[in-house]
């Protein structure tokens, strides 16, 4: 413990990031790593003091009148510890209050000169340093990591010309058009006003009555009715900036872009069965995952992907690109993977990094810049008011995770918690006491400069009328996804309806399916005791008040013609077992040889083995040696884990038969279509070892090393889905 902060220490001197090499020896370095080392305090070896350094003599006793006396005002330790300990909480976000950050650095492949000027993305050979927060949305601080719910994915890059902040979604698209709407959406989906519940989930009366009077949210819906809202890790979600901004080069000439983050490990998702689960038996499992995976050295990474339009290709689409509840679909415009976004370390304190972070979409550096995406132009008002109420104060950028690690100069000054000590005379330009300084800059030397687009159009309240098709893209997602998707969105809604106490809503929200598609709208009123009803009245009412109703109904839908394929997880990347993490199910007299040659096996593949055991120690192997074992069945559930293997050694079966938390654990990882590995007698404690499922493979005492490489690709799959209905028999 003393040894690992002592690593933290800066070494006066010697730069670096304070922590010299990480434990798996690489290095982890950048310059906004070693700016924080300025910041970084650490006790180790030290004197304790108050907060102005005075040695402190007595941390246990406050000052009293006598041992049995009243205490005494005087206690300025006393007085100084209790009355910071009563102001260590800020606001909590108001949206993606639960989050969990990164550094890590982000490298581009290819010099971009051609379409920006953003100098982080000319030079192959630069590493730029960024900090990356994923989040859960509607959440309290201390709410489960596996809400059925959208996440953040929000990358602040500092680079040499400032910050950059790409502050997206795991989702392309949102719930709505118009920034004016959010206050609505977010009141909506939060726990009820009169009894605050239900905490983290949107399967409530509030949200379903706005959402069904709201179709521009259904093409969201469908994404957030999928596995894609409840992802394994989010190490295996893609990222999206989800607005159109604009990409300007040197010579001023703009494209429109739309920024995409590619997993390099695949998009891979847990089952909602599982995710109850697994919110009770590790509500932390996905902020642990990426804090385990980063210290493992298992590095996370995305490609950043590039969607570029030409501007003459403003109005080529079906679809308005300043509408961000539509995706520009990747068939019509192919994504360039241009560069690698790495995390490769943990925060040191997860209050002044993770919490104290400020993102703000209005970030960007010369070569980036925005659209007029209704939303996008709200955002850029919101973040900033935010950060002032949560953090206080107009000098939150000097806090040391938001300083940038370009130099600051500028005459903003004083407020709230300045640090900085300006030492010019002159707080305002022009002037001739300061040598006129600090200077403008010109565009060639990287001043920013807004790319020029031409407005001249009168002041309403209005939209464009592309923004009406509300269903189109909302039915090329459905019609794009596997079966198995098919089938969890279903279930999902028929979950989140089923959870409602107004029937009128769910009746309504059956019928708006219906304009998605008849077949979704019949599966899921089957479960919910609804016969689809299409729409007979107006269905947005999201209308200005003077407006007649029928100018803002949604454009009848046109139904796609081909599926696309980028829609669906289905072909995501699934040929590697990396960081993926497998229990190996063992009680006394298990097969020792065979735990460890699959262990061996697994490690060497970039798997995870943990040994699992109904106790705590070290058990008895078959073959006389021990194993060391990892958890105990008391603290862990199958849901943790992304498969299960069950060595032989007839004593450990016989033990584990007649444990129900074993052959649950077993039963769960069959229901969830994981991958299942039997050796020996092992293969008894598996609910069936059908020859025919592709991802249970079984053998005998002897054959562990000949079936590693089939387990191996199984967990590579993530799931055998073709299980499901054989699974959902099981009673678990
Ligand atoms: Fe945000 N959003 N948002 N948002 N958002 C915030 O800023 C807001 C939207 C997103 O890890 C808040 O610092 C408005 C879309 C992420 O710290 C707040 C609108 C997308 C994060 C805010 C949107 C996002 C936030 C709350 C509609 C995807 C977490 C705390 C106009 C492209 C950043 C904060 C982090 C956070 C406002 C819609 C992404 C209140 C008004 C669309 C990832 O300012």
């Amino acid at each position: 413990m003393a040894d690992d902060k002592r690593r933290n220490k800066k070494v006066p001197g010697k730069g670096g990031n304070g922590r010299g090499q990480r434990s798996n020896g690489k290095p982890a370095s950048s310059d906004k790593i070693d700016a924080l080392d300025a910041f970084r305090e650490d006790g180790t070896d030290e004197r304790l003091t108050t907060d102005q350094a005075v040695p402190i003599n007595d941390d246990q006793n406050t000052l009293k009148a006598g041992p049995r006396g009243p205490s005494l005002l005087e206690d300025f330790i006393f007085r100084e510890k209790i009355t910071h300990f009563d102001h260590e909480r800020i606001p909590e976000r108001v949206v993606h209050a639960r989050g969990a950050a990164a550094h890590g650095v982000f490298r581009v492949y290819e010099p971009l000169g051609r379409l920006t000027r953003a100098a982080f993305l000319q030079d192959p050979a630069k590493t730029t340093p960024v900090f990356v927060r994923f989040s859960t949305v509607a959440g309290s601080r201390g709410s489960t990591d596996l809400a059925r719910d959208v996440r953040g994915f929000a990358v602040k890059f500092y680079t040499d010309e400032g910050n950059f902040d790409l502050v997206g979604n795991n989702i392309p698209v949102f719930f709505i058009q118009d920034a004016v709407k959010f206050p609505d959406l977010i009141h909506a989906v939060k726990p009820e006003p009169h009894h605050e519940m239900p905490q983290a989930a949107s399967a409530h009366d509030t949200f379903w009555d706005f959402i069904s009077l709201m179709p521009e949210s259904m093409h969201m819906i469908m994404w957030v009715m999928s596995d894609r809202a409840i992802p394994r890790s989010l190490r295996m979600m893609e990222g999206f900036g989800v607005h159109t901004f604009r990409l300007v080069n040197e010579r001023g000439e703009a494209r429109f872009v739309k920024f995409h983050w590619k997993p390099l490990l695949g998009v891979h998702s847990v089952l909602w069965d599982e995710a109850l689960k697994i919110s009770g038996k590790d509500p932390d499992f996905h902020r642990r995952d990426l804090w385990e995976a980063i210290e493992t050295g298992a590095f996370p990474e995305w490609e950043l992907g590039l969607q570029m339009i030409e501007e003459k290709d403003e109005h080529a689409f079906d679809f308005d690109l300043l509408d961000p509840t539509k995706i520009v679909p990747e068939e019509l415009v192919p994504v360039q993977r241009v560069g690698r976004l790495t995390l490769d370390r943990n925060p040191d304190n997860f209050f002044a990094e993770t919490e104290q972070v400020a993102f703000h979409p209005g970030h960007v550096v010369p070569g980036i810049d925005f659209t007029d995406d209704p939303l996008l132009q709200g955002r850029l008002f919101s973040y900033t008011d935010t950060q002032l109420l949560r953090l206080g104060g107009p000098n939150f950028h000097e806090i040391p995770i938001n300083r940038p690690v370009a130099p600051v100069h500028n005459n903003q000054r004083d407020g709230l918690m300045r640090q900085a000590i300006s030492v010019s005379r002159a707080a305002y330009h022009p002037n001739s006491i300061g040598g006129g300084c600090p200077v403008q800059v010109g565009r060639r030397d990287g001043g920013f400069v807004s790319h020029p687009v031409p407005v001249n159009a009168p002041k309403v309240r209005q939209r464009s009328e592309k923004f009406f098709d509300h269903f189109s893209q909302a039915t090329l997602f459905w019609m794009s996804q596997s079966d198995p998707e098919k089938d969890h969105i279903v279930s999902a809604l028929q979950f989140e309806l089923g959870k409602l106490e107004r029937p009128a809503i769910r009746e309504r929200m059956v019928g708006m399916l219906t304009l998605v598609d008849e077949t979704l709208a019949t599966r899921v009123g089957e479960g919910l005791g609804v016969t689809p009803r299409r729409p007979d009245g107006p269905l947005n009412l999201s209308v200005p008040a003077d407006a007649d109703p029928k100018a803002h109904q949604p454009h009848r839908p046109k139904k796609p013609t081909r599926p696309s394929p980028a829609l669906s997880m289905a072909g995501t990347v699934k040929d590697t077992a990396k960081s993926r993490k497998v229990a190996i199910l063992a009680a006394d007299g298990v097969d020792d040889a065979a735990v460890a040659t699959m262990s061996r096996l697994l490690t060497a593949a970039g798997a995870v083995p943990k040994v699992i055991a109904p106790r705590l120690g070290t058990l008895k192997g078959a073959r006389s040696g021990a194993v060391k074992v990892d958890m105990s069945l008391a603290t862990v559930g199958s849901v943790l884990f992304d498969a299960v293997y069950v060595p032989g050694g007839a004593p450990s079966i016989a033990a584990l038969r007649q444990d129900g938390a074993a052959v649950l654990f077993v039963h769960e990882a069959y229901k969830h279509c994981k991958a299942l590995a039997a050796t020996g007698a092992g293969t008894e404690l598996l609910p069936e070892a059908r020859s025919t499922d592709e991802a249970i493979v079984v053998g005998e005492d002897t054959q562990v090393a000949k079936i590693a490489p089939d387990f191996l690709r199984a967990i590579g799959r993530h799931r055998n889905w073709a299980r499901e209905a054989a699974g959902k028999r099981i009673p678990v």
